[in-house]
């Protein structure tokens, strides 16, 4: 059931309760705004008490000079609002062939939502002269401790000037068309359109300039591609852009059909350029047939794809959907392993029987 597009009332799946954690409904993921309600929540920390009267953004420029941008400051500045899609980069990491660990997401870690802010360029130009800036520095404000850290810590992300200029890349206030709620990082967060979510940072408190990437355990040590065998010491390939995916949001797993004519439904995005094709199989891959795509306002949005099945005889079947994009990458059968189970953009398969 999608329900009413103005829906709050939360209807996620919870993974862990401190810190929050909790995951959509798939077969709830088919529209294409998802409400704030079933939007996802990812927390690595204890959410921070923020107090929004003393609240400011701390921005670092070149050369020691510093501003402070509250929220009437910020909400003077010129808007910008954008349909962006945001995805864990754990997401569908309970699929992964052989297990591994981690929160073990089924596939509801992903959602698109209306986000209204200040493009990061906006505030960075507050700052003055960018000098030899290669990277923008965004901090969290919560800290804590996790697995593989040393000791209690706070996170930082950065990413390259050229996605920080990237007008798309907002400091955002607003979910669709709401104040951001605090589990959605209140009063001011990052969404930096394209890549997984760790790097559109909630609660933010600081930006900063960089003349290199970043180096700190969240960026360096866990964001990272870890491959088996690696050598220790050598640097692995950080978690940047999405890659390209699509999920069938109907039929749900092992649902019972009638023969006859069935709509299949699902969604499709990818990091970098919209959707080219979505394809379906019932037949194991051996035939691959188009589905119809939606067109999106945005491309940081998700697409909408549906197809028309005539199950005609009766039996048990897989259902495959297959996205590629505009770039010409195709989603893969298995998924590319990684010790941390990253980036799971296999081939999603439903099965149910025809009866
Ligand atoms: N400060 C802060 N920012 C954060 C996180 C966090 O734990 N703390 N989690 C990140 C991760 S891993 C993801 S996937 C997204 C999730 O955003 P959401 O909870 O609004 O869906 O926020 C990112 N930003
Ligand atoms: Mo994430």
């Amino acid at each position: 059931m999608s329900g009413d597009p103005d829906d709050r009332s939360p209807r996620l799946n919870i993974l862990s309760q401190s810190p929050l954690v909790a995951g959509a409904n798939l077969n709830e993921l088919d529209q294409e705004l998802t409400p704030t309600g079933q939007f996802f929540v990812r927390n690595h920390f204890p959410m921070p008490d923020v107090d929004l009267d003393s609240w400011a953004l701390k921005v670092e420029g070149h050369g020691g000079r510093t501003v402070y941008l509250d929220q009437h400051i910020l909400r003077d500045m010129p808007t910008i609002e954008v349909d962006c899609l945001l995805e864990c980069a754990g997401n569908s990491r309970a699929a992964i062939q052989p297990p591994i660990e981690g929160l073990l997401w089924d596939r509801g870690a992903v959602g698109t939502a209306s986000w209204k802010g200040v493009p990061l360029c906006a505030v960075l130009q507050k700052a003055g002269d960018l000098g030899s800036t290669t990277d923008i520095l965004l901090e969290w404000a919560d800290r804590g401790a996790e697995d593989g850290m040393s000791g209690e810590a706070a996170y930082a992300m950065s990413i390259p000037l050229k996605k920080a200029l990237d007008l798309n890349t907002i400091l955002a206030y607003e979910m669709n068309g709401e104040p951001l709620l605090p589990e959605h990082g209140s009063p001011l967060r990052a969404i930096v359109p394209g890549w997984y979510g760790m790097t559109s940072v909630k609660w933010l408190q600081r930006v900063s300039l960089l003349t290199k990437p970043h180096e700190g355990f969240g960026q360096s040590d866990y964001y990272v591609y870890l491959q088996e065998g690696a050598a220790n010491g050598a640097q692995p390939q950080r978690v940047t852009a999405m890659a390209v995916k699509s999920l069938i949001t109907w039929p749900t797993r092992g649902l019972t059909l009638s023969p006859g004519k069935h709509t299949i439904r699902g969604m499709a995005w990818s990091g970098e350029g919209s959707m080219s094709k979505v394809e379906m199989s019932v037949n194991n891959g051996e035939t691959w047939l188009p589905a119809q795509v939606g067109k999106t306002k945005s491309s940081y949005a998700w697409q909408k794809w549906e197809f028309v099945w005539e199950a005609g005889q009766a039996g048990h079947f897989l259902v495959r959907a297959r996205a590629t994009d505009k770039n010409g990458r195709i989603q893969p059968i298995r998924a590319y392993w990684n010790f941390r189970g990253f980036a799971n953009n296999a081939i999603h398969a439903v099965p149910v029987t025809v009866k």
